[in-house]
């Protein structure tokens, strides 16, 4: 089969790279599978990508796994020197604020939104989401300071590496976030963008649609 495909639901990480194909006004195939047994954990999804998890993608039969990953390759393919960097030292910053991302601030926004939006409320787990909340707020002041200089991470454009933070923690702007000035305003340019709000809706739509059993599962299997 040829073309791109991108497997997962938009509530997952796929969100990540529907984002990044609608930025680049990419022709693509969505395969919204949900995660575990029925979806990503079964024979045929995991012939595919052996780590059973989501998102990943095939371009015209090249299979690749990590979110991350896929924005970064499909912003290389299409787009050098516009969304992704061209000059040596700017792209070393997208990958260092992609790193970044993964490393700092991805499983706490994750727990904080599990335990804070989307679990049902009796159900919501309180030192869970006050521990995330601890964990994200040093990073979340030095990305604050990071675009407090300039509209974006790498200067006046928007690149990967805005989209690569700003898809991490997009479930970060249901908090408080007055303490981040400069982070909040940033987050809401990034989300902004015509192609966030079309990835946004099928995120939206799935998360609606996802039922607190799934939600529990999600917690479960996530250990989130
Ligand atoms: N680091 C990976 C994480 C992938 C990941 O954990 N995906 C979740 C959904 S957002 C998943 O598939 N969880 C279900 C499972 O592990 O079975 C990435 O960024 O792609």
């Amino acid at each position: 089969m040829s073309g791109l495909r991108i497997y997962g639901i938009a509530r997952t990480r796929a969100f990540r790279a529907l984002w990044v194909a609608e930025e680049l006004g990419l022709a693509y195939e969505h395969l919204p599978i949900e995660i575990g047994e029925a979806g990503a954990r079964s024979p045929e999804f995991l012939a595919i990508n052996p780590n059973g998890r989501l998102p990943f993608i095939e371009d015209d039969g090249f299979v690749l796994f990590e979110s991350l990953a896929i924005t970064l390759y499909l912003a290389k393919k299409h787009s050098t020197g516009r969304l992704y960097p061209a000059a040596l030292q700017d792209e070393a910053k997208a990958w260092q604020w992609s790193f970044w991302a993964i490393a700092e601030v991805d499983r706490g926004v994750n727990i904080w939104s599990l335990h804070a939006v989307r679990l049902p409320p009796a159900e919501q787990d309180a030192a869970k989401r006050d521990e995330a909340l601890k964990v994200i707020a040093a990073p979340f002041r030095i990305l604050d300071a990071a675009v407090a200089p300039h509209p974006y991470l790498l200067g006046n454009e928007f690149t990967v590496a805005d989209l690569n933070v700003a898809a991490v923690i997009s479930r970060a702007i249901d908090m408080d976030l007055s303490t981040v000035p400069n982070l909040k305003a940033w987050l809401t340019r990034c989300l902004d963008r015509p192609a966030a709000r079309a990835a946004l809706a099928l995120k939206h739509k799935a998360d609606i649609e996802t039922s607190a059993d799934v939600t529990r599962r999600i917690a479960q299997i996530n250990r989130l």
